[in-house]
C-alpha cells in the first residue's frame, strides 16, 4: 500500500480489517517496528478522535509523532503560477517536499470548502500534497472521504454482526450546521467490500454523489429502511446537489427510539461528534445498543493497521 486516502488505495480491504483487529487484541506487538522513524500529522481543521487516535497508534508502533495544528497562522498557496503578494506565505511544492525531509509518513486532514463543488470533488487539496511529497500520505478525513473512520466502522461492524449479510442502514439525520459529505461517501465506499446489504435513506435533495451512492438503494422514507435493520449509523450532511446547502426538510428525522423499535434490535452506529436530541435523542445514544464508543476505540487499531501496512516493505 502506498498511500491511504481511499479504498482504491488498499490492495486487499479485508485483510486490512483483519489486521486492524489483530492490533486490537494484540496492541503492542509492533511496539519496534517504526523505531527511529516520525510521523506528522497536519490539522487544518478540528480533531478530537483523529488526532489522538492517530497518535496512539503511531506510538504503539515505536513512531516518534509531530502533530501541527496548522488552521490557524500557517497559509499555504496550492494555485501554480500565481504571484505570491498575498497573505500567504508558502507555496505547497516547497511544504510538502520539506515536510517530507522530517516525516516517514504524513498525515493530513482537510475538510470540504462547500462551496466549490467540482474543487472539493477533486479533494484538492489532498492530491497536491500527494503530489508534492515524496513519503506516504494518510488523510485524516479530506473534502470528500474519510478512510480511517470508514475502516474503523467495518471492524465495528464485523465484532458486533449476529449473522452473515446484515442488514445496514446509513440514514441521514438533522443538524444546525452544513457537514461534509465525506463520511456518508466514505462510509457507502467501504460498505462495497463488506458483505451487507446496505439502505441510504435520506430526505429528497440529499442524494450522495453519483459515484459513492449508486451501488445502493435509496429509500426516501426513514421509517421503512429502518424495518429489520441490524445496524443503523446516523449522520447528517448537506446537499449535494445544491451545493453545501441545507434544505428544508419536512419529518422529522431525528433517530429517536420509536424509530429504533422498528429494526431488528439494530446496533447504532455514528462517527461522532453527535448533536445530542438534534441528531438522535439521549434514549438510543445512551443505550446498550449503541456503538458509538467502541467505534472510537476502534479508530486506534484502524489507524495502526493502516500505519504498519504503509511502511512495512
Ligand atoms: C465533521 C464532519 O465531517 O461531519 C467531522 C466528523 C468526523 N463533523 C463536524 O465537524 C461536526 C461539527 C459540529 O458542529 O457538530
Amino acid at each position: 500500500m502506498k498511500q491511504f486516502t481511499q479504498l482504491a488505495d488498499v490492495p486487499n480491504p479485508s485483510a486490512l480489517i483483519d489486521k486492524a483487529q489483530y492490533f486490537k487484541a494484540n496492541p503492542l506487538a509492533a511496539n519496534d517496528f517504526a523505531k527511529g522513524k516520525t510521523a506528522v500529522l497536519l490539522f487544518f481543521n478540528p480533531s478530537l478522535r483523529t488526532r489522538l487516535s492517530t497518535e496512539k497508534a503511531a506510538l504503539q508502533l515505536g513512531f516518534s509523532v509531530m502533530t501541527m495544528n496548522a488552521a490557524q497562522g500557517w497559509k499555504l498557496e496550492f494555485e501554480d503560477q500565481i504571484v505570491m503578494n498575498s497573505d500567504k506565505a508558502e507555496h505547497i511544492r516547497e511544504a510538502a517536499q520539506v515536510i517530507s525531509q522530517y516525516a516517514d509518513v504524513i498525515g493530513i486532514r482537510t475538510f470540504p470548502s462547500l462551496t466549490d463543488k467540482d474543487k472539493d470533488y477533486s479533494d484538492y487539496i489532498l492530491q497536491r500534497f500527494v503530489e508534492f511529497s515524496s513519503v506516504p500520505i494518510v488523510s485524516l478525513e479530506s473534502a470528500i472521504r474519510h478512510p480511517l473512520q470508514s475502516l474503523a466502522d467495518c471492524l465495528t461492524i464485523k465484532e458486533h454482526q449476529t449473522k452473515s449479510k446484515p442488514k445496514v442502514v446509513l440514514t441521514w439525520a438533522p443538524h444546525p450546521k452544513a457537514l461534509p459529505q465525506a463520511v456518508a461517501n466514505s462510509f457507502a465506499e467501504w460498505m462495497s467490500i463488506m458483505d451487507v446489504d446496505l439502505t441510504i435513506t435520506h430526505p429528497e435533495g440529499y442524494e450522495l454523489a453519483p459515484t459513492f451512492q449508486q451501488h445502493f438503494p435509496v429509500e426516501y422514507h426513514q421509517q421503512k429502511a429502518f424495518e429489520g435493520a441490524d445496524f443503523i449509523y446516523a449522520k447528517n450532511w448537506s446537499s449535494f446537489q445544491n451545493y453545501g446547502k441545507i434544505l428544508e426538510v419536512k419529518n422529522n428525522w431525528t433517530i429517536t427510539a420509536e424509530k429504533m423499535a422498528l429494526t431488528n434490535q439494530a446496533k447504532f452506529m455514528h462517527c461522532l461528534p453527535v448533536r445530542r436530541n438534534v441528531v438522535v435523542a439521549d434514549e438510543v445514544l445512551d443505550s446498550p445498543q449503541s456503538l458509538v464508543i467502541e467505534q472510537a476505540n476502534n479508530r486506534t487499531f484502524a489507524a495502526q493497521a493502516v500505519l504498519h501496512e504503509l511502511l512495512n516493505h
